[in-house]
């Protein structure tokens, strides 16, 4: 049974989405009303904000049976799903446990990625202000706990930040922590797949932005996914403002592959944690003790990728769909892909970027990159 969505309509003509959590009211307590919870979905949280300030009880009241948003993506995964080699999306990682589980990622002794980057940002972070100039406000996609942008909140003293996740809450939690331990800064959270153009709320001026995209989270797209990204990045940043980007470099084959199969098995469990959320959104019936993770370096893409590989044959259903798999078949969960720096600034260039800065490691390992828009 997929969620429900109840479209609300304010006096003043303002509209709100409020959602049912998925799977926790069974069907026919849904209409009951006591189960109301909160649960601002992709677009929703825009529209809640464009409910009127005034108002304080809907109107009217819609039940509708999904958002098209939510059909959207069910369809996508029934689809990839079906592909030989299935595949999931990486955003798909990220639900409440798999944020966090990628929070306990980061602090691994193997995963340097994090850890490296927010060096850079602590060495290099006067040098990055001078070189991004006067900022209004700082955008970070994919914001995730905000940990990053503390490092640089006192270098580029900017108005307001903007946190921009596809864990709404994940990211909404984060920044209020952030208001808290930085007076006088505006915070303000979305919850949105960067993949499409981010819509700001108005209130976040035009002029001086920095979109700051940390985390080498490019490196999961395609190239040519990359570049349609980067583009959206220049316009969000408008003219005058620019990005802030970082990305994981090409290494040594034993350090890349240590980082994605960790001694622990945190990143084992965030791999196969990716089912318990498909079943989340899609009503399906994986069993994530099935799977086993896999994780190598791809040469000739120069990438990074994970897999689940099936411990024995697999029957999984859905609405609308099912999917054998034979023992050993593999779906492919995330590609990683490690640019070298200057196919990196081409790629920045060639998006429409100019002048670019980076700021490199001693072991050149992880590069963060200014781009003017
Ligand atoms: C958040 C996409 C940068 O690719 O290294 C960590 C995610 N996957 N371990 C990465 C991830 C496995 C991470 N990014």
């Amino acid at each position: 049974m997929g969620p429900w969505h109840a479209l609300l309509s304010y006096p003043k003509g303002g509209r709100a989405w409020i959602g049912w959590s998925q799977g926790l009211p069974p069907a026919g307590e849904r209409l009951g009303g006591q189960a109301f919870l909160l649960l601002f979905r992709e677009g929703p949280r825009m529209l809640l904000s464009a409910a009127p300030a005034d108002a304080q009880a809907p109107t009217s009241m819609a039940m509708l049976p999904d958002l098209p948003a939510t059909h959207h993506a069910r369809k996508v995964l029934g689809h990839d799903l079906m592909r030989t080699p299935a595949r999931i999306g990486a955003k798909y990682f990220y639900d409440q446990r798999g944020c966090e589980l990628f929070e306990a990622i980061t602090r691994l002794p193997e995963y340097y990625p994090t850890r490296t980057e927010k060096a850079l940002l602590q060495a290099r972070g006067a040098d990055i202000a001078r070189s991004v100039g006067p900022c209004t406000s700082l955008i970070e996609l994919g914001a995730g706990n905000c940990e990053k942008v503390r490092l640089l909140l006192s270098a580029l003293q900017p108005q307001c930040f903007v946190g921009v996740d596809v864990a709404g809450d994940f990211v909404q939690a984060a920044v209020e922590r952030l208001a808290r331990e930085f007076p006088g800064l505006e915070v303000c959270a979305v919850e949105a797949d960067i993949t499409a153009p981010v819509a700001l709320p108005a209130r976040i001026a035009a002029e001086g932005r920095l979109v700051f995209y940390p985390g080498s989270s490019i490196g999961n797209f395609d190239p040519d996914q990359s570049m349609t990204l980067l583009r959206q990045m220049r316009t969000l940043a408008g003219a005058g403002g620019g990005l802030l980007i970082g990305i994981d470099l090409p290494k040594d084959l034993q350090v890349l592959e240590a980082a994605y199969n960790d001694a622990a098995g945190v990143t084992a469990e965030f791999n196969r944690n990716v089912l318990r959320h498909v079943n989340q959104c899609l009503d399906s019936d994986f069993d994530p003790a099935q799977w086993a993770h896999v994780a190598f370096f791809n040469a000739a893409h120069s990438r990074m990728e994970m897999h689940l590989q099936a411990l024995q044959a697999v029957q999984v259903r859905w609405p609308g769909g099912a999917r054998a798999f034979a023992q050993g078949e593999r779906i492919h969960t995330e590609n990683s892909y490690k640019y070298p720096l200057p196919l990196f600034l081409q790629m920045l260039t060639q998006a429409g970027f100019k002048a670019c800065k980076a700021w490199t490691d001693e072991r050149d390992w992880f590069a963060v990159i200014h781009a003017r828009a």
